[in-house]
């Protein structure tokens, strides 16, 4: 069944990717014909981004990157999924970009993370807009050998389920999946980690990108706001963020624990209160 591509955030531009090829749970194999040039671009992205980790990327980040494997060419998934198996139990799945977002909540509650299975041009070295193999493979994979992180993604995916439901259940819920995508965005791809008193990057956003890397932790500009309480969890999730830019804003965890004890419980809540604007939480650009 052909299915429909996600068009990812503003970006007008039509998706990339051979939709074609996917399951009716848009997953496909992995890409079989990658170019003496596409493996050459990830080996040099590689070698680029993980020469920026020390000082700016979290620890277990630094520690889990060479269970991706071999840096000088596109690694099967395969591969890695007898490691990652082992580890927490997640498991990759390629698909051909970025997928609507039920698919993708149901792929991150069975513990398989969809990575996108093309590589950028030559051209696009520096930036792309949409998320390609080296941002999901180098950005959001690593730290899922972490157990307490790879629980975190999996209780995101449920959550946002959840929130898709009450969004569209019989007492409708406004913006409850807007609400959590925002808390996607500033933890799983732009999340800042407090460790030794100094903050470090473990968002896959920031992690994938040479010059945010550096910008998120040593910027003076940008603000770095606890994620601490219920408080911040709100001030979090009624933030709304760039796909295209700098972010203005980063909010720093304690923990990959501390995240998962923070948003364990129930969400209904903090939609009903973020959804009542009489609740004065905060809203910040
Ligand atoms: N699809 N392949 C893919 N990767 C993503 O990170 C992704 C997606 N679809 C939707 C989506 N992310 C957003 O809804 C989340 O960032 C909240
Ligand atoms: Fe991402």
């Amino acid at each position: 069944m052909a299915v429909k591509p996600a068009i990812y955030g503003a970006s007008e531009r039509p998706p990339r990717g051979d939709y074609s090829r996917a399951r009716d749970d848009y997953t496909c194999a992995q890409n079989q014909a990658y170019t003496a040039a596409d493996h050459d671009t990830y080996r040099r992205l590689y070698a680029r981004q993980s020469a920026l980790l020390p000082g700016l990327a979290c620890g277990a980040f630094v520690d889990a990157l060479p269970r991706l494997g071999a840096s000088d060419a596109i690694p099967r998934f395969e591969d890695i999924n007898a490691r990652l198996r082992e580890a927490t139990g997640w498991q990759l799945v390629a698909v051909p970009g970025l997928i609507p977002e039920v698919p993708f909540f149901t792929l991150l509650a069975k513990r398989k993370f969809p990575v996108t299975d093309w590589i950028r041009t030559p051209a696009e070295f520096d930036y792309i807009v949409e998320p390609d193999i080296f941002h999901d493979l180098f950005g959001h994979v690593p730290l899922l050998f972490d157990p307490s992180y790879a629980d975190h993604v999996q209780a995101y995916g449920q959550g946002a389920l959840k929130a898709h439901a009450l969004e569209h259940g019989s007492t409708p819920v406004a913006g409850a999946v807007e609400m959590l995508s925002r808390l996607y965005w500033y933890t799983i791809e732009f999340g800042l980690l407090r460790e030794n008193g100094e903050v470090r990057a473990y968002g896959a956003g920031i992690l994938s990108s040479p010059g945010e890397l550096v910008h998120s932790v040593q910027a003076s500009a940008p603000r770095r706001l606890p994620l601490r309480s219920t408080a911040d969890l709100l001030a979090c999730m009624a933030s709304t963020y760039k796909i295209d830019s700098y972010q203005q804003q980063y909010f720093v965890i304690d923990s990959f624990e501390a995240l998962l004890a923070l948003t364990q419980p129930d969400f209904t809540p903090h939609y009903q209160t973020l959804a009542n604007p009489a609740s004065g939480a905060a809203r910040t650009a």
